[in-house]
């Protein structure tokens, strides 16, 4: 049997399906919002691909000198068999947990609705591990998981903080669907940036060089070419803000002036005021008791937290 084998549970056009009715349900509701997944077409992934590499943008790195510090000790604490990655995208974060994990590892398991995102990645860590077994899943875990029948003890790796772009709701339901697919003896590893002072987390979403404000932009370039709407980016300001009540950064895109965008895939004309804001991602930022309040809720043990020096970014590794 072939070391990478990949499922679709995403029918083809359960995409676009979805995409039609959240721009209808959030561009025809007060306030405006589109759900942040739509940024990541083709070009929006590059985008952030380049966001990761931007000195304002501290999660990435923090992330990764957790995961090359810990590594070893999550290895040891789990004896995974199985890594299933949610959102795996270009799974430049798994290289490290792999090679910890390895030899005892049989399968990785990436879950991502970037088919051509899991093929890369599949492909890259395969030629430089001929040993594992990759079965790849098209799908949107947000939509509920199906895992495929893998060795166990499994570890389930969310990382990058992207658990932060899910409302509360969404988040309990989502830690809920994550634990019923699991069983004893298996493993949560769970990536979460951290609350810290306005300015560095305002920074980190609205960079100097203006890709942040470029990727937040990409998402109007979506609605365009997949409903054949004709929104004009130069008529939209990047706005990122920190709310202090809710504890997340804020991404909106602002109205320069009254304007209307025409949809036509859906028949639609969207009226936008002058200084009207559409909502595009919240990306929550987390406290440890929080944290350990909602891997409780959902049925997890909590049992590690670990955090970079500077305690800007944390995993936490939650048992069932
Ligand atoms: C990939 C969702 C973790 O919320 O920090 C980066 C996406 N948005 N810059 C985040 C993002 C603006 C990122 N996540």
């Amino acid at each position: 049997m072939s070391p990478f084998q990949l499922t679709r549970t995403l029918a083809e056009d359960a995409m676009d399906a979805a995409l039609r009715v959240d721009v209808l349900h959030g561009l025809t509701r007060t306030p405006k919002e589109l759900p942040p997944k739509w940024f990541y077409d083709a070009h929006g992934s590059e985008l952030f691909e380049e966001i990761t590499r931007l000195p304002e943008y501290y999660p990435t790195r923090a992330e990764r000198e957790v995961l090359i510090a810990r590594a070893p000790e999550i290895a040891a604490a789990t004896g995974a068999r199985t890594l299933v990655e949610l959102g795996s995208g270009s799974s430049e974060k798994t290289q490290h947990l792999l090679d910890a994990l390895l030899p005892g590892l049989e399968s990785y398991v990436p879950v991502d609705v970037s088919e051509s995102a899991l093929k890369g990645a599949g492909d890259a860590l395969l030629a430089e591990r001929p040993a594992l077994r990759v079965h790849a899943l098209v799908a949107d875990f947000t939509q509920g998981i199906v895992l495929p029948p893998t060795i166990g003890p499994r570890l389930v790796a969310f990382l990058g903080g992207t658990i932060g772009n899910l409302l509360p709701e969404e988040r309990r339901e989502f830690l809920r669907a994550v634990r019923a697919a699991l069983l004893p003896g298996d493993a949560l590893l769970l990536g979460t940036d951290l609350v810290k002072d306005e300015a560095t987390l305002v920074a980190a979403y609205d960079d100097a060089a203006g890709v942040t404000a470029a990727f937040n932009k990409n998402v109007l370039a979506v609605v365009n070419r997949e409903l054949g709407a004709d929104a004009d980016p130069a008529d939209f300001d990047h706005v990122a803000l920190w709310d202090p009540k809710h504890e997340w950064i804020e991404m909106r895109l602002r109205a320069r002036h009254a304007l209307a965008v025409k949809i036509r895939e859906l028949d639609l004309v969207v009226p936008f005021e002058a200084g009207e804001e559409l909502r595009t991602e919240v990306s929550a930022k987390f406290r440890q008791d929080g944290v350990r309040a909602e891997l409780t809720a959902a049925g997890f043990a909590p049992s590690r937290w670990w955090t970079d020096e500077q305690g800007r970014f944390a995993l936490s590794l939650a048992t069932v």
